[in-house]
């Protein structure tokens, strides 16, 4: 009998965890931000507009004592303004019913009516931590504590753990914290791996980011982005995306004079995908108009949507 360890064998030690962690809040409080802290990696984007987020993003950390199967969720909406709003609450219900710990993230200082909202949609029997993020932000570190003292009665959290997701301060104790609370189980994923999302989802999701930063302060929102060929030559990605927009005359705007503002966008997409692939990607992007797809369930379901 063979009984040297097989590098393909799961993880299976005596005290192991594993389990899924879904993280979740209203938009723009840093789930985002925090899940890419953890994992030591960009995989979520991220930007200073709310309701970046609009999939589920998995991010897989494996240490010594556990692996951590965390699930990034779009920004919880209390307005309902479309189909896309729906599909993106769906997914954080979804993602919420499924997972064996809950990283409520709220922003220092502020627990307002759609953050309590979040914590209503946070089934009574999961086992939840408050994430305090933005402690960088809180100009008066004494009132800290106050703020503690005011949201822990809201819920039963097992935990309050403030942070800074942005700086990395105090994360590694959320992770030892949260580790004695997932289950014990084996590894599902191999150590080496970050996520279960495809290349092509982080495609789009990269190109939606720049969109979402260099595009003005409404246009983000009518915009989404199909790949519509995807071709791997070896360590080259060869990459052709549309990006979708719901009314004519923002073309001109994606575009920019002389095309320079979709150059700039695209070129920074690239950058940044090649350094996530570790190789050469060759992107082209165009716009494309597509009336109402924001609000029509076939063209978000086309889109990659759930
Ligand atoms: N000062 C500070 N800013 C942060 C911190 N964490 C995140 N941010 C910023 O907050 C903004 C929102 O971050 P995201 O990670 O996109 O937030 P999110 O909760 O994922 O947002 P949605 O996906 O839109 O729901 C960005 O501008 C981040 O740089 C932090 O610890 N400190
Ligand atoms: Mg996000």
């Amino acid at each position: 009998m063979n009984t040297t360890p097989d590098k393909d064998e799961p993880i299976d030690k005596p005290d192991f965890r594993a389990g899924f962690v879904a993280i979740v809040g209203r938009p723009n409080v840093g789930k985002s931000t925090l899940l890419n802290r953890l994992i030591g990696q960009k995989i979520s984007i991220v930007s200073s507009k709310a309701q970046t987020t609009r999939h589920r993003v998995t991010g897989i950390l494996t240490n010594k004592d556990a692996q951590f199967i965390f699930v990034d969720t779009p920004g919880f909406q209390t307005q309902h303004r479309n189909a896309l709003n729906r599909s993106m609450n769906r997914t954080v219900s979804q993602v919420l019913s499924d997972v064996d710990l809950v990283f409520f993230v709220v922003e220092a200082g502020r627990m307002g009516d759609d953050d309590k909202r979040v914590l209503e949609v946070i089934p009574e029997d999961a086992k939840v931590v408050l994430v305090i993020n933005k402690v960088d932000q809180l100009k008066e570190k004494a009132r800290l504590l106050p703020f503690i003292e005011s949201v822990r009665g809201l819920r039963d959290f097992v935990e309050i753990v403030p942070l800074s997701a942005e700086r990395g301060n105090n994360c590694d104790t959320l992770i030892s914290a949260a580790t004695p609370l997932l289950p014990e189980g084996i590894a599902m994923y191999e150590e080496d791996e970050i996520t279960d999302r495809s290349e092509r989802f982080l495609a789009a999701e990269f190109l939606r980011e720049k969109l979402f930063r260099l595009l003005g302060d409404e246009l983000p929102y009518g915009i989404a982005v199909e790949i519509e060929k995807f071709e791997t030559e070896g360590r080259l990605r060869r990459i052709h995306a549309a990006v979708i927009v719901d009314r004519a005359g923002h073309k001109g705007i994606v575009i920019g004079k002389g095309g320079e503002k979709l150059k700039r966008i695209s070129s920074e997409a690239r950058v940044e995908l090649e350094k996530l692939f570790d190789g050469k990607v060759f992107l082209e992007v165009w716009v494309k108009v597509k009336s109402g797809w924001a609000d029509d369930e076939r063209a978000l379901k086309s889109l990659g949507y759930e």
